[in-house]
């Protein structure tokens, strides 16, 4: 019996051998990764920490910008060709927006995206811009933005690549480029107008995306209070979103509120979708510790970079609440992601910095009552056959916010708009996601530094250039 069964020892070894060998071959490829992205500070400093990890292990193939955010095209683009010429990785490329347009019937021009939200694209980048109402244009909203307070020429140093207009390679095409070329994961740190308009028109390239990451939405936010509610108590506070003002819509997040149909788009892609929402950076705020620490810590660009920034918004900062109230938005989205990552054996998103939960979810584009045709809404108003095939008593079907005045929304009791909230749901409508609920506290115990992302950025930011970049 024992001679018998050496032969299928033998062939079991064997036919288990090179799945073995190719896994430990796939777990040796570094990571792809796409980053869109609205360059705002914090988005800045999500790139910092990801372009100084060892490039074997994660190594970002380009970056998109949607300029229906914080910041404009041209100053966005420009402000990376710096940050990537500081950090010797001139080799990155940029694309933004595009003209073109899409038809009433549905029909994608090419190279389109980026300057306005799905729903309003005609054939023109021009237009009344309802959803960027929401970003106040001078100071301490665009104008700010699009200079870093002036900083960005001041501190960072420009090398040979600008913004050329026409000249721009299109966000769509470099997303066509980055993806065709394997494997890829998706961060999201914007609104998602881009990569919903890339998913739309290319769908035989969406096997190539792996998996995405968004910074945005809020589900069940902290309350004023303070405490974390349960859904059914969020429905009590007096908003869960961070719009200013926030009387027409208390819901919704900047991000997915810019192009709520994009959102939707995303989450009901079917590409498994991981969801860092307010409900956890409102638990990671600048404070005061990391503000000093960081202070010490000023040997890279980088660091010296990021604390001059959130010295000038913290110095302008128009109550005394900085450190409570402005949080790490996109650079803990981007901590969580590599680290859920590095643990990629683990499917429920096991890391270092967050806590997780799955959750069902769906993204609400319009307001109840659906399908009366009141104006607002250009999916379905004047069209024989909504655009894209919505139902036209459907989801989508209803009244569209037009502006943060909106008397729609803001009338008494009832008839708050919900653009843009992700919202708990049941049944086939709901889409399962892996959601980031709260920061980890700090693994030593004795430090000052109250949560573990805090002294991760730290000692990321401050970390000398690598062998493998000299
Ligand atoms: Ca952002």
């Amino acid at each position: 019996m024992i001679l018998l069964a050496i032969p299928w020892m033998i062939i079991l070894i064997v036919s288990i051998g090179p799945p073995i060998k190719k896994n430990l071959m796939d777990s040796e490829q570094p990571r792809r990764i796409l980053v869109d992205t609205d360059v705002d500070t914090d988005d800045v400093f999500a790139l910092f920490y990801l372009l100084k990890q060892n490039k074997s292990e994660f190594d970002l193939q380009a970056i998109t910008i949607n300029a229906n955010g914080w910041s404009d095209g041209g100053h966005a683009i420009n402000h990376i060709y710096d940050i990537l010429f500081m950090m010797d990785k001139d080799h990155i490329p940029v694309g933004v927006g595009g003209e073109g347009g899409i038809l009433p019937n549905g029909t994608i021009l090419p190279n389109v995206g980026g300057f306005l939200p799905i729903i309003d694209q005609g054939m023109s980048t021009a237009g009344g811009c309802r959803y960027r109402q929401a970003i106040w244009v001078g100071p301490n909203g665009r104008q700010d933005i699009n200079s870093n307070f002036g900083l960005r020429k001041a501190f960072l140093p420009q090398g040979g690549r600008k913004y050329t207009p026409l000249e721009q390679p299109t966000a769509q095409q470099v997303m066509i480029n980055a993806i065709s070329g394997g494997p890829t994961t998706v961060f999201l740190i914007g609104s998602h107008t881009n990569f919903a308009i890339f998913l739309m028109s290319n769908p035989h390239l969406k096997k190539n995306v792996e998996h995405i990451y968004v910074m945005g939405g809020a589900i069940r936010s902290y309350c004023s209070n303070g405490t974390n509610s349960t859904r059914s108590e969020s429905e009590q506070c007096s908003s869960i979103g961070n719009l200013y003002p926030k009387e027409s819509n208390p819901y919704a997040e900047y991000n997915i509120f810019l192009d709520p149909f994009a959102a939707y788009t995303v989450l009901h892609s079917g590409i498994p979708v991981t969801l860092i929402p307010l409900d956890a950076t409102n638990t990671i705020p600048v404070s005061k510790d990391f503000f000093i620490e960081l202070e010490k810590r000023q040997n890279t660009y980088e660091a010296q970079y990021c604390y001059q920034s959130l010295k000038i918004i913290r110095d302008n900062w128009q109550t005394d609440r900085f450190h409570e109230d402005y949080d790490m938005w996109d650079y803990f989205m981007v901590g969580t992601a590599l680290s859920i990552m590095r643990n990629s054996q683990s499917y429920n998103g096991e890391n270092e910095f967050s806590e997780m939960e799955y959750m069902n979810i769906t993204l609400v584009t319009s307001n109840g009552p659906y399908g009366i045709s009141d104006g607002s809404n250009p999916l379905i108003d004047g069209l024989a056959v909504p655009k894209f095939n919505i139902q036209k008593n459907g989801v989508h079907a209803g009244h569209v916010q037009m502006g943060m005045r909106d008397p729609f929304c803001s009338r008494v009791g009832k008839g708050k708009c919900q653009d843009g909230y992700m919202k708990e749901v049941a049944g086939p409508e709901a889409v399962r996601v892996l959601v980031a609920t709260k920061a980890k506290p700090s693994h030593d115990s004795g430090s000052l530094l109250e949560k573990e992302f805090y002294e991760s950025f730290l000692d990321v930011l401050s970390s000398p250039k690598a062998d493998w970049e000299v």
